[in-house]
């Protein structure tokens, strides 16, 4: 198993249906990441210990996913150096406006990089182009990911107009 360069993490399991595109597109690209469930109001110190040794364990980036109080990711980027993305997964009320407004509206001087609600798999893709930009090799392939983006619209266009 190669060190994980992206830590993958959320405020419950009950995330997970919608943080998983995330795991997928890393897997498509072959990063490897770690999986964890990081509380920010059940289990504050943990999530702390977390943030503060995820640099020097070897991450590159974090994706934050949680719902409602959403402040996850938010406290993690108090917490780490790393690149934060912040991914607002939609709840049983207000259809995830409140997780976006609890992850977007940063202090300034602590960002987080927050996709749509339920953007996991953009959140995916964000810490992939974060690693390409110093990884010649992943770079490549983002660009063949493009390029297949575009030759999929193409093809649709074509068969439309058949
Ligand atoms: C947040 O509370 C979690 O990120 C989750 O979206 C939400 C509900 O958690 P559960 O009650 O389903 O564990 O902290």
């Amino acid at each position: 198993m190669s060190t994980p360069a992206v830590g993958l993490i959320m405020g419950s399991d009950s995330d997970w249906p919608v943080l998983e595109a995330a795991a997928t597109a890393l897997d498509d690209f072959d990063v490897p990441y770690e999986v964890g469930v990081y509380s920010a109001h059940r289990t504050p110190q943990r999530m702390l210990d977390y943030a503060r040794s995820a640099a020097r364990r070897g991450l590159k980036a974090i994706i934050a996913g949680a719902g409602g109080a959403a402040h996850l990711p938010g406290m993690v980027a108090a917490a780490t150096p790393l690149p934060v993305i912040g991914v607002p997964v939609p709840l049983k009320y207000l259809d995830g406006l409140d997780s976006l407004l609890s992850i977007v509206q940063m202090p300034a001087g602590v960002p987080v990089a927050t996709v749509s609600v339920g953007g996991a798999r953009n959140a995916g893709l964000l810490a992939v182009r974060m690693l390409a930009a110093s990884d010649p090799a992943l770079r490549a392939r983002m660009e063949r990911f493009q390029d297949d983006l575009e030759t999929l619209v193409l093809d649709k266009d074509a068969a439309l107009r058949q």
